[in-house]
């Protein structure tokens, strides 16, 4: 008897070659993760939960692991290069300034994720091999993508350890805020060269069976006013979000190409942080020094037409600088940090979504007007 397709037993990697549980954690390479690990917890309200460095035995690099409900960032820096590993983060440092080197993926199954995408063109970086302890195992491998940026693919098994073996548990540096200022990373944002938005979308379609969503950013938007295009791509089941911007030719220069000069490359431009109170989030971070893109009083007189009712009144979205958006779906709230290094380079967003997936296109305008006034005062227009 032969096996026709519809009776063909359906393994899930048939139906989605390659399944992602969601964002394991933003990594980020800094001069000084010591630091940066402070400024995360006292301005971010995040949590120091596991750390290791030479105390544990490794005396080439000190890395922090920070938590915000599902929210996982890694901050590495290199106390003393010695192998190929220290020299690439001591050189991604000197290169690019503080930057995230690794947008590291949970997927259940690393060895076939990292099969799949190197057969289908992906540039394999780091071979699957596990690590273990006594909390158990996982399996890592990465590949390449935009720039000198890698996906490190994560396969928990049943591992229960505060992060990863090599790390152990560390107490938070400062006292919790109140109300958690953020739960989840909502979107990964790629700033690529001219010419290459297409070419990384299609990247992510090929390798990894990631779909466009519908919001994008276009010639008409780009020449008007943004001075850049972007395409977002999303797994199947909208784990992970990865909008991928590139440089338009407009009337003034790109913001994308500051942040190109100033990064020396490819790289991450901004990761979305959800939080369903951004009221409270930007109260508690603008009181613990974080700056946010300023908006002009104007943008709030008309809001209310287009946007209607939100769950936080107009006065209170002007007072503290937070846009509001709306599409068939629903609204969103949003907010820009401006770039938390001396570089113009790498961001924050803080954003409330009620139904909205879009990414707040309404937006574009008031905040692009924005960026350009800050990279008027860098002297970068
Ligand atoms: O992720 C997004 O697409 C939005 C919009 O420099 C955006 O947050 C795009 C480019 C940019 C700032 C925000
Ligand atoms: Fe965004």
């Amino acid at each position: 008897m032969t096996e026709t397709l519809d009776n063909a037993p359906l393994t899930p990697r048939q139906d989605d070659p390659f399944p992602v549980k969601g964002m394991d954690a933003v990594v980020f390479a800094v001069g000084n993760a010591k630091q940066a690990a402070h400024y995360y917890s006292s301005a971010f309200g995040m949590k120091l939960v596991a750390y290791c460095g030479p105390e544990n035995g490794n005396r080439e690099t000190a890395s922090y692991v920070l938590t915000n409900g599902g929210a996982r960032f890694v901050l590495t820096s290199v106390i003393k290069a010695a192998t190929d590993e220290g020299k690439r983060l001591a050189e991604h440092v000197a290169h690019h300034g503080d930057g995230v080197v690794d947008l590291a993926i949970e997927v259940p199954d690393a060895r076939a994720a990292y099969a799949h995408a190197v057969a289908l063109g992906a540039t394999g970086l780091v071979e699957p091999y596990e690590l273990a302890d006594e909390h158990g195992t996982v399996v890592l491998a990465a590949i390449a993508t935009y720039g000198d940026t890698r996906h490190t693919l994560v396969e928990r098994k049943d591992y229960d350890g505060v992060y990863l073996p090599g790390f152990t548990a560390a107490e938070p540096i400062v006292a919790p805020p109140a109300k958690r200022t953020f739960q989840a990373v909502d979107h990964c944002v790629g700033n690529v060269e001219l010419g290459m938005m297409n070419e990384w979308v299609a990247f992510y379609n090929k390798v990894m069976g990631f779909t466009n969503m519908k919001e994008f950013v276009g010639d008409d938007i780009a020449t008007e006013y943004s001075a850049l295009m972007s395409k977002v791509v999303a797994d199947g089941k909208r784990k992970v979000k990865f909008p991928i911007n590139e440089p338009a030719i407009a009337k003034k220069k790109s913001q994308i190409d500051e942040y190109l000069e100033f990064y020396g490359g490819p790289g991450v431009q901004h990761i979305a942080l959800a939080t369903n109170d951004i009221v409270s989030t930007v109260r508690t971070m603008r009181a613990a020094g974080v700056e946010f893109l300023d908006v002009p009083d104007t943008y709030y007189d008309t809001l209310g037409e287009w946007v209607g009712d939100t769950r936080v009144p107009l006065d209170e979205l002007r007072e503290l600088k937070i846009l509001a958006d709306r599409d068939e779906d629903g609204y969103l709230l949003q907010i820009f940090t401006k770039p938390v290094q001396d570089r113009p380079t790498v961001f924050f967003e803080m954003i409330e979504r009620h139904g909205s997936l879009g990414f707040g296109k309404g937006n574009f305008k008031a905040l692009f007007e924005a960026i350009e006034r800050e990279q008027e005062r860098r002297g970068n227009l």
